[in-house]
């Protein structure tokens, strides 16, 4: 049985440890904000599929890999060997700040369609019970929204519940371009999650989290960054604070917190403790470099609560 269904871009990583024209090294991993969230809820003992399209190439294969290596299952993703594998490049300049550069405009992941996604749920057994979609892949192109807009409809359909994370690239697209997408999905979406810069995308509500909820959604967790994080919902609203942690690498920490909130919810938690779960991994995601490596197990998730030397 599959706990959580997502679907989007997965590319090879290049980080350098400065200006890419002075040369040097550069490690090399895999990013893609599903797959973060589908490593982070393997990581936590949960059963994620990732669906999505790779090229048959190197790159293409470290996806896969390190996906399946993670535990994410590729049942539903496929290999298209007339396009490449996208790159994204992440040039550290100071600090924890990267310039990011996407090589993505054409490539494999960019041809996900909704044909990709009626295997998840045409599988014999239970339909997943939850379907993770981000405002990333709808960016993509107009097949890449078509699969969001179908994996809605059969989730839906098939009574799995619905996250959104907004997720917006202003190198992808305009709020306009995305609030265009995304609004005509939001009465089939049970959770939705957003920063507070993100909230314009999805409403022109100058109080934007009970418009959300007028307009059909039954959960709106918004996200503050070090301010920590807010649940919205018909029965109140929760606040907690964000977990102190040296800042390493804020890339992937939305994510992060989403696997938390996400398997928090899969484990029945209540929304306290659920946020309180979404805070820690996002706090393990901005204390490591890396996307995803630094996701903590489920044992390790009490590491935070005991300091330095444990
Ligand atoms: O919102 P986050 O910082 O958690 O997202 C990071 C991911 O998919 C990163 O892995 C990158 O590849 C991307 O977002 C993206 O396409 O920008
Ligand atoms: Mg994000």
């Amino acid at each position: 049985m599959t706990d959580l269904l997502t679907l989007g871009e997965t590319m090879a990583a290049f980080r350098t440890t400065g200006p890419l024209r002075l040369g040097g090294t550069a490690s090399i991993s895999v990013a893609g904000s599903e797959s973060n969230v589908a490593i982070g809820l393997a990581r936590l003992g949960h059963r994620p599929a990732w669906v999505g399209v790779t090229g048959a190439d190197e790159p293409g294969e470290l996806v896969r890999r390190t996906l399946r290596a993670e535990g994410v299952d590729l049942t539903w993703s496929r290999v298209d060997a007339t396009a490449p594998t996208g790159l994204i490049l992440f040039e550290n300049r100071v600090a924890d700040i990267n310039r990011v550069t996407y090589h993505r405009a054409g490539s494999a992941g960019s041809r996900l369609g909704p044909a990709d996604v009626t295997g998840a749920f045409d599988a014999p057994g239970p339909p997943p019970r939850l379907l993770h979609v981000t405002g990333i892949t709808c960016a993509l192109g107009v097949e890449p929204y078509q699969a969001v807009v179908e994996a809605v409809r059969r989730a839906r359909a098939a009574g799995s519940t619905i996250c959104l994370d907004v997720n917006h690239r202003d190198r992808l697209w305009s709020v306009a371009e995305a609030a265009a997408a995304l609004r005509p999905l939001l009465p089939s979406i049970d959770l939705v999650i957003a920063s507070d810069d993100e909230l314009a995308v999805l409403t022109d509500a100058t109080d934007p989290a009970p418009a959300l909820l007028s307009a059909g959604v039954t959960e709106v967790v918004v996200k503050h960054g070090a301010g920590g994080a807010t649940s919205h919902s018909a029965t109140g609203t929760t606040h907690r604070p964000a977990r102190t942690v040296p800042v390493v690498d804020t890339v992937g920490a939305g994510d992060a917190f989403v696997a938390g909130l996400l398997s928090g919810w899969l484990d029945g938690l209540d929304v306290p403790a659920r946020l309180d779960r979404a805070v820690t991994t996002g706090a393990f995601a901005v204390a490591s470099r890396g996307d995803w490596e630094g996701l903590p197990d489920r044992a390790e998730l009490a590491l935070l609560d005991h300091g330095p030397g444990g």
